[in-house]
Formats: structure tokens, C-alpha cells, sequence
């Protein structure tokens, strides 16, 4: 259809092609261009081999594959976790709210490969007993909305989807869902009262979505990324994925590289390559700058120093070794002229304004926190507002319904741990350190 553009993609150097296989053609959304590549195959062995849902299980177990959506969940164990034998409706979610600052990779995978994810879906259906499916994706994204829809309306002429697949006993139904734009949606339990046209707020866990998700019913929620790399685990052998990339962490992974680069964009990589490598193919640090700092996962992972960063891994052993975390692989990259109070002050408002309010501390306490940070931007600080940072932070994470409440402590507790001296300029001169040089 018209909505299948192009992509001038000239460099693939480097990257190793899983859940964007499709970026190499010339019209790389349509179905055509899918099945031309090998797409499709998997769910047709599956159905007409009726493979055991457990032998499918067992291969994502052994891929390694684990959550790309930040918590980097095991995926086959969660799979696990659906109950096999229910008498009602069982239900799949994909989850394609990503709404924190620095990521856009799945938007990526629904504009040039939504055939994958389509079919990622279907296997993991057929796999659990889900019978009706949706794809939540995030409210700020149209174009790429249409193109998920003209995406299911071929698949579903093509008998991918609906009733009775390629003439098997298998029936599933997927929907796309479009958001409103509300961070918080992202959230897998505020996800699923939106699709059920309630306000997004999250519920307590457990119970699990795994036991009571959507309309209360068993319901498997995985990130865009996950589904869209399970036909390639099931052409190729869970071992296949795993070797693609270290212990811990299978496959690849695609990391949305934004900031002071020069080339910024979604690099799906191996997991487990060296940061610097990365940073490489990204064009490296832009106008010939030193790098400063990273925030390699998304606001909610903790800002590394130039020196720890330029030594990790981007897997989750290592990021999770030099003390940060692979998040959702949101990497934002910070040249030496970046003021960190000026960039902590941006972050504490994103939370703040994205922040439910169900709870107290996170609802007052993000409040606070910007508040504070706003008034040292100002040149109004007080010493002790670094402590009272602190503890105000501290005093969120650990007690909130979701983890948005730690995710809004995070980057104030690493800026300040690993940036006090700046904090501490600004405070006393009413300025920023870095725009003062
Ligand atoms: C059944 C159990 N299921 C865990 C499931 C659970 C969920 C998954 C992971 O947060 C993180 C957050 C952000 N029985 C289970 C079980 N599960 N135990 O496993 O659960 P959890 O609680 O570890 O994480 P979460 O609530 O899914 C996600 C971080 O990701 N993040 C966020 C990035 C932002 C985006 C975006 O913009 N959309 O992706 C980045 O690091 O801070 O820690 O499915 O049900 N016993
Ligand atoms: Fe809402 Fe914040 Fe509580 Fe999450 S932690 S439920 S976003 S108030």
C-alpha cells in the first residue's frame, strides 16, 4: 500500500539484522517482502506440525531471550507462567506504549517489520491459548498506527490471523489499540485498564497479568521487541539466538542511540558488543567533543561517568556489573558540554508530569523533587537541597504500586552521586559550572 515507504538505509555495517530483518529491501513492511525473506514459515510449521506448546516454550528458555521493554524478564519463564488448562478467554498483549525520553525502537519494528511482530504474536498465542490479541501502541505515534493496521488487514487475507490459521484449529484475533500519549501506559497493569477503556493507572501486583489480566482473564504481556524475535528463534533454534550474543543475554538488541552522536538512530546489535564499538557505529561523539556521560537504558537506568561506560559491555551482566542497567536499551549520549543540572532538571519534570498519582510519594514526591531542582536552576539552591534530594528520592523508591516511583528516584540519586561537584557550583554561584567555562 502507499503507506509502505522506502527506507534509505545505506549503512548496515555492524548490525546484526533479528527483529529488523527487513530494513535490506526496498519496501520493507509488506507482506511480500516478509514471506520473500522466510517470514511466516515458522507459524506455518508450528500449526501444521501442531508442535507442543512446551517444546516451544523449552526453545525460548534456551535462547535466552529475555524482556526488551526494561526489566529484561525471562521471556520463556514467563510464558511459563500462563496457566495451560482455562475455561474462557485467554488473552496477548503487546506492549508498544514506549513513552520514556530517549526511546523510539519499537516504533521502528511496527514501521519496517510489522509482519515479524505479527507473527511473533501468533506463535506466542498458539503456544499459550490465547485467542484474542492486542497492540497497544503509544498515542504519539500515527503513521506508523496505519501502518500496523494495513499490516493485520493483509495478514488476516492471507490467513495469518483470524479463524482457523492456514487451515489448522487455531484462531486468533489481534486488534491494534491506540493510546493517548500517557507515559504510565507503558506500564504493563495501567496498560491493560486502558484497553479495557479505564483511566491508566496501574493496579497492584501480584496478582500478575500472567493470572488476572485483561477483563481479569490470563493475559501474557511482552514488549514489541520480544515477539518480533521469536520467529527468528523458531527458524533458527533457541541455541542459535543465544549464540548470537553472551551468557545471560541472548540475541540481539536494539539500541535507540539519541543525544551528542553523530549518526543517532536504532542500531540493532549483539548483545554483549563493548560500548565504544556502539558508540562507533553511531558516528561516534559529535563535533569532535569528549564524551561526558551516558544514560544507557533510558531515564530510569543510572547515569554513567564517561570512564565507566567507555568499559562496559551493553548486555545485562555488564551494564548491570558497572552499576547501571540495559533498561529498554534508550541510550542517551552526553557530550562535556552538557550541564547535568540543566539535564536533571529536564528529567525531573518528565516524571513529575507523567507520574498517575495514586501514589503519595511518588505523586508529592516528584512534585518536590522538580520543585527543588527547579529553584537551583534558578540560582535560588541551598546546600542542603542536595541531601534533601536525596532523601526525598530515597524515600519514593521501594514504596510506590509501580516502579515509575523508582524509576523518577534513579536519575536524581546517579546525577548526584556521580556529578555532586556540579550540583554543588551551581548552588554556589547561581550558574552552571559547564556554560560558565
Ligand atoms: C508472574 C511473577 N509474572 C515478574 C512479570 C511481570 C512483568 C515482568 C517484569 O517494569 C521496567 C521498570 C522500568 N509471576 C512475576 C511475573 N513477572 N514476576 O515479569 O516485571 P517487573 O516488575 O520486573 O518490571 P515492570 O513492571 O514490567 C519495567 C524499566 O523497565 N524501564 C522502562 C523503560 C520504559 C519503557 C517505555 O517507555 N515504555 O519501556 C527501563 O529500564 O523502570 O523497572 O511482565 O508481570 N512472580
Ligand atoms: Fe502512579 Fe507513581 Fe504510584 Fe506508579 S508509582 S502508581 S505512577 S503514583
Amino acid at each position: 500500500t502507499a503507506l509502505h515507504k522506502p527506507v534509505v538505509m545505506t549503512d548496515l555495517k555492524g548490525q546484526t539484522l533479528v527483529t529488523l530483518r527487513t530494513l535490506t529491501e526496498e519496501d520493507p513492511a509488506s507482506l511480500e517482502t516478509y514471506i520473500k525473506l522466510g517470514g511466516y514459515s515458522a507459524l506455518k510449521r508450528i500449526v501444521t506440525e501442531k508442535t507442543k506448546a512446551t517444546d516451544i516454550i523449552t526453545e525460548v528458555k534456551t535462547s535466552g531471550l529475555r524482556g526488551r521493554g526494561g526489566a529484561g524478564f525471562p521471556t520463556g519463564l514467563k510464558w511459563s507462567f500462563m496457566p495451560r488448562y482455562f475455561d474462557g478467554v485467554k488473552y496477548l498483549v503487546c506492549n508498544s506504549d514506549e513513552g520514556e525520553p530517549g526511546t523510539f525502537k519499537d516504533r521502528d519494528i511496527i514501521r519496517y517489520n510489522p509482519h515479524q511482530l505479527i507473527e511473533g504474536m501468533a506463535i506466542a498465542a498458539y503456544t499459550l491459548g490465547a485467542r484474542v490479541g492486542y497492540n497497544y501502541i503509544h498515542g504519539e505515534i500515527w503513521q506508523d498506527y496505519e501502518i500496523f493496521e494495513a499490516a493485520l488487514h493483509e495478514a488476516k487475507a492471507a490467513g495469518y490471523l483470524g479463524e482457523n490459521i492456514l487451515g489448522s484449529n487455531f484462531n486468533f484475533d489481534l486488534y491494534a489499540v491506540h493510546g493517548y500519549g500517557a507515559y504510565i501506559c507503558g506500564e504493563e497493569t495501567a496498560l491493560i485498564e486502558s484497553i479495557e477503556g479505564k483511566k491508566g493507572q496501574p493496579r497492584f501486583k501480584p496478582p500478575f497479568p500472567a493470572s488476572y489480566g485483561v477483563f481479569g482473564k490470563p493475559t501474557n504481556v511482552n514488549n514489541t521487541e520480544s515477539y518480533t524475535s521469536i520467529p527468528w528463534i523458531l527458524e533458527h533454534g533457541g541455541q542459535a539466538f543465544a549464540d548470537l550474543g553472551v551468557p545471560n543475554s541472548g540475541g540481539t538488541k536494539l539500541f535507540s542511540v539519541s543525544g551528542h552522536v553523530e549518526k543517532p538512530g536504532n542500531y540493532e546489535v549483539k548483545m554483549g558488543m563493548p560500548f565504544n564499538e556502539l558508540l562507533e557505529l553511531a558516528g561516534g561523539v559529535w563535533k569532535g567533543r569528549k564524551l561526558k556521560a551516558v544514560i544507557p537504558g533510558g531515564p530510569s537506568t543510572p547515569v554513567m561517568p564517561a570512564e565507566a561506560i567507555m568499559a562496559a559491555t551493553m548486555d545485562y551482566e555488564g551494564l548491570s556489573k558497572a552499576r547501571s542497567s540495559l533498561g529498554a536499551g534508550s541510550m542517551i549520549v552526553m557530550d562535556e558540554t552538557t550541564c547535568m543540572v540543566k539535564a536533571l532538571h529536564r528529567l525531573s519534570y518528565f516524571f513529575y508530569e507523567e507520574s498517575c498519582g495514586q501514589c503519595t510519594p511518588c505523586r508529592e514526591g516528584t512534585g518536590w523533587v522538580y520543585r527543588v531542582i527547579d529553584r537551583i536552576v534558578n540560582g535560588k539552591g541551598k546546600m542542603e537541597d542536595l541531601d534533601l534530594l536525596t532523601d526525598v528520592s530515597n524515600n519514593i523508591a521501594g514504596r510506590t504500586i509501580c516502579a515509575l516511583g523508582e524509576a523518577a528516584a534513579t536519575p536524581v540519586l546517579s546525577f548526584i552521586k556521580h556529578f555532586r561537584p556540579e550540583f554543588e557550583y551551581y548552588i554556589q554561584h547561581g550558574k552552571s559550572m559547564v556554560e560558565s567555562q
